[in-house]
């Protein structure tokens, strides 16, 4: 079993009632989604009254055991139905609306950095040429809200792959237009629902929602997808991030 690996390692699992039971799923082989956590709990975690207490005891839980559990999962988040997405759709940052970050068509590039091949930087225009795809998935944040919405884009693992990145390499870390920064684990960057996302509705990404673009991964919570990148790095060295070295829970996904 894959916790077996961990066996010798201080493990600061916490013996709730949810962490026992949620335990227990794994060792009978079933994988987790934020859905399935709903049903272990008997909480709608996409119900915004009873999604902290699920997220809490989530991030109680220690990173290594969530890899063990969720590493190498390839389920899908769920998708949802046009007439499901939020409208107005929710804003969050470590700021308030009023100070969004503007950035500039006009000069922008995106950087890359680390292990790749073709470090050249990427206009806009040169990543809207590249195919797209667009999924219509829920936001979670960890302060207890959900909203369902709409992020089109290119493909994360093909623009990796396109790169010539290192994907044995384990983390990649966003750098953002804001003192923001995250980062995540190669696994969760391959995911074929994480999106190098430059729309919103079909429309370019509004700078309240991460213009340049931001990358949506359904699969994280929230602040996991970071907004206005300006660079991406592949690297093993953990980068950690904006949230996660103030103590929230680096893996924070299925
Ligand atoms: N650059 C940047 N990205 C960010 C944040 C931020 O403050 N700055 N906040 C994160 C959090 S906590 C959430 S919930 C989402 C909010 O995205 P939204 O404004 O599209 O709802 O962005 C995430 N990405
Ligand atoms: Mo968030």
């Amino acid at each position: 079993m894959l916790l077996k690996r961990h066996s010798s390692e201080k493990l600061f699992l916490p013996r709730t009632k949810q962490v026992l039971n949620i335990e227990r799923r794994f060792f009978m082989g079933k994988a987790l989604s934020l859905g399935a956590l709903s049903m272990l709990t008997g909480c709608n975690v996409a119900d915004d009254s009873q999604a902290q207490g699920v997220l809490d005891a989530m991030s109680r839980w220690n990173d290594k055991v969530q890899l063990a559990i969720f590493g190498t999962t390839t389920q899908l988040a769920p998708t949802y139905t046009e007439a499901d997405i939020k409208d107005p759709f929710p804003f969050n940052a470590y700021y308030g609306e009023d100070e969004v970050r503007i950035v500039k068509e006009e000069g922008y590039k995106l950087e890359l950095a680390g292990l790749i091949d073709k470090k050249d930087s990427w206009t806009l225009q040169n990543l809207r040429a590249l195919p797209q795809q667009s999924q219509i998935t829920r936001h979670i944040c960890v302060e207890g809200w959900s909203a369902i919405g709409k992020w089109g884009g290119v493909n994360f693992a093909d623009f990796l792959h396109m790169i010539g990145a290192d994907t044995k390499a384990k983390y990649v870390a966003f750098k953002c237009a804001d003192d923001y920064h995250t980062s995540i684990d190669m696994a969760t960057a391959l995911h074929p629902q994480t999106t190098l996302a430059l729309t919103f509705r079909d429309q370019p990404l509004p700078p309240k929602y991460g213009f340049p673009m931001k990358l949506r991964i359904p699969t994280k919570l929230g602040f996991k997808n970071p907004k206005h990148i300006m660079s991406i790095e592949v690297t093993n060295d953990y980068p950690g991030g904006y949230w996660e070295d103030q103590g929230y829970n680096w893996f924070s996904g299925t």
